[in-house]
């Protein structure tokens, strides 16, 4: 008996307090190793640097530590202590955090990797509610560099306060990737100096409602959001859909519809005029001179829909003679290749849906965005090209799409993107190659609007499932762990509360 309780004495030392549960966060860093002890944040904190390129993320975060009752003093005996290390072997999204009982220091070799390693900090007083953290050392990097959530606001606009909202959100869980759809069938949302009725005329109305007066973004707005984004080290990529999805546009500058389908009704710009191409190339100009992305999107996606009066074209028909083009697609890779070409004159990059792949466009420097889940082969070629590519499939990342059977209101298309489906995507899903790595920059979930009208569904259809693909995105397939990030969801709901966003809870009875 006595020797069982020894047996049991041991045991039970030898197997200390788990460490885990103490370490409240999403996406769960890397590596993780504990020391004794705690470094409390009660008695207020001094953030301290040499470098001053990094006064503007110390006063962020003394902001943020102030938000939750914490004293940021200019000196304190507790200190969180910010290094940039030159020629450090640290990506620049990684970082490198000691927690010491009075002092914390963070390292990285870049601004970037200092303020994922401060919002570690920041997430874990956030969510264990406590200003008392563990001890320990973490040493982190995103498996994936791109980690994007994609908001279509031309089918329903919701605006600049909801688009801050939603970057915030981002940041707090480590994603760097905004791509604005802006433009669509429904509702042009950026406004051209140059071409003014774009969004006089072509902002009018949203899918909801065909009669909603103008709305959409100055270019003002745009540089509020777009810094508002930067602060928090998110690129923001526009998207400006052509040749197909262009109604809205259409119904403002018609001289440059290349008209569509009896579905689809103006649904694309003319590939066949000359001045459609000066027309685009301008708008992208000033597009560009807003965005200080490397990449504008232009779509390129389902111009099928509306490319029936095409085949009457006598522009695209002598287009198609004169380049020597057999057929439509050829035509709409020709239309991609020039925009391309005008894109590199501004300064930018080509992004664009998967249907671009067969296209021809730059491999070195152009970005494909696979969504057809159902079209493996367009992601393969995609690969085999070497196109750097980014994983947004239909199933499990279209958000549009509902997460529980129960629910009504939202798509569905052979199934449907639950909440465990987008945390174990890609590897349910894909075995990659060491290559295959290489060119994949990482995942991005899309919110398309058509069914969402109002914020309160938005944030239902985006939360929690966001959270799950930014720990997708960022945590190593050795490290991800469903049991755990279920088990992390009450705090997630309880932070989501905290910030007044409505979202999907399965453990409700009742649901919409
Ligand atoms: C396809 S995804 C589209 C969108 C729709 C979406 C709805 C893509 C490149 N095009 O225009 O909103 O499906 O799920």
């Amino acid at each position: 008996r006595l020797i069982f309780f020894f047996i049991l004495a041991i045991t039970l030392n030898s197997c200390k307090p788990e460490v885990q549960p103490t370490w409240a966060l999403v996406p769960y860093p890397n590596a993780i190793e504990a020391t004794d002890g705690v470094f409390s944040f009660e008695k207020g904190i001094a953030i301290t640097f040499s470098d001053p390129s990094l006064q503007g993320l110390s006063e962020f975060y003394a902001k943020r530590f102030s938000e939750l009752g914490i004293g940021v003093e200019a000196k304190a005996r507790q200190t969180i202590d910010l290094q940039l290390t030159k020629g450090d072997t640290l990506k620049p999204q990684a970082y490198r955090l000691e927690i010491g009982k009075k002092k914390i220091s963070v390292t990285a070799s870049h601004p970037q990797g200092l303020f994922y390693g401060l919002m570690t900090l920041w997430q874990q007083l956030n969510l264990s509610g406590k200003q008392v953290i563990a001890c320990g050392e973490i040493t982190d990097t995103p498996r994936f560099d791109y980690r994007g959530f994609m908001l279509d606001e031309s089918r329903h606009f919701f605006g600049k306060a909801k688009v801050k909202q939603y970057i915030d959100l981002m940041a707090g869980f480590k994603l760097n990737t905004f791509h604005w759809h802006l433009t669509d069938q429904t509702g042009w949302r950026i406004e051209i100096k140059g071409f003014p009725k774009l969004t006089t005329v072509g902002g009018q109305g949203n899918y909801s409602d065909r009669e909603a007066p103008a709305a959409y973004y100055t270019q003002e707005d745009i540089k509020e959001v777009v810094a508002y984004a930067a602060e928090r080290f998110i690129t923001v990529i526009p998207e400006i859909d052509m040749p197909g999805h262009a109604t809205a546009a259409n119904m403002a500058y018609p001289e440059f519809s290349g008209g569509g389908s009896e579905k689809h009704p103006d649904f694309t710009f003319d590939p066949g005029n000359e001045a459609t191409y000066g027309y685009l190339t301008s708008i992208l100009r000033e597009v560009a001179g807003l965005f200080p992305s490397d990449y504008i999107h232009l779509g390129g996606d389902e111009v099928h829909f509306g490319n029936d009066q095409w085949h009457h074209n006598a522009g695209i028909k002598a287009l198609m003679t004169r380049e020597n083009l057999e057929n439509l697609v050829e035509v709409e890779y020709y239309f991609m290749r020039r925009m391309t070409d005008s894109l590199k004159a501004i300064g930018k990059h080509l992004a664009g849906w998967d249907e671009i792949v067969a296209s021809g466009v730059d491999k070195q420097t152009s970005m494909i965005y696979w969504w057809r889940h159902d079209k493996v082969d367009k992601l393969e070629a995609a690969l085999k090209a070497g196109y750097k590519t980014v994983l947004c499939p239909r199933r499990p990342l279209y958000f549009d799409f509902v997460q529980h059977d129960s629910l009504k209101n939202g798509r569905r298309w052979e199934g449907f993107n639950p909440l465990k489906d987008v945390y174990q995507y890609p590897d349910s899903t894909h075995q990659f190659t060491k290559d295959d790595l290489k060119l994949i920059a990482g995942l991005q979930a899309n919110l398309w609007t058509e069914r969402l009208a109002t914020e309160d569904w938005i944030d239902f259809m985006t939360f929690p499932r966001l959270i799950a693909m930014a720990e997708a995105a960022w945590t190593d397939q050795a490290h991800k762990d469903w049991s755990r990030f279920d088990a992390t969801l009450p705090k997630l709901f309880a932070f989501l509360d905290s910030k007044g966003i409505y979202y999907f809870n399965e453990t409700d009875t009742v649901h919409q």
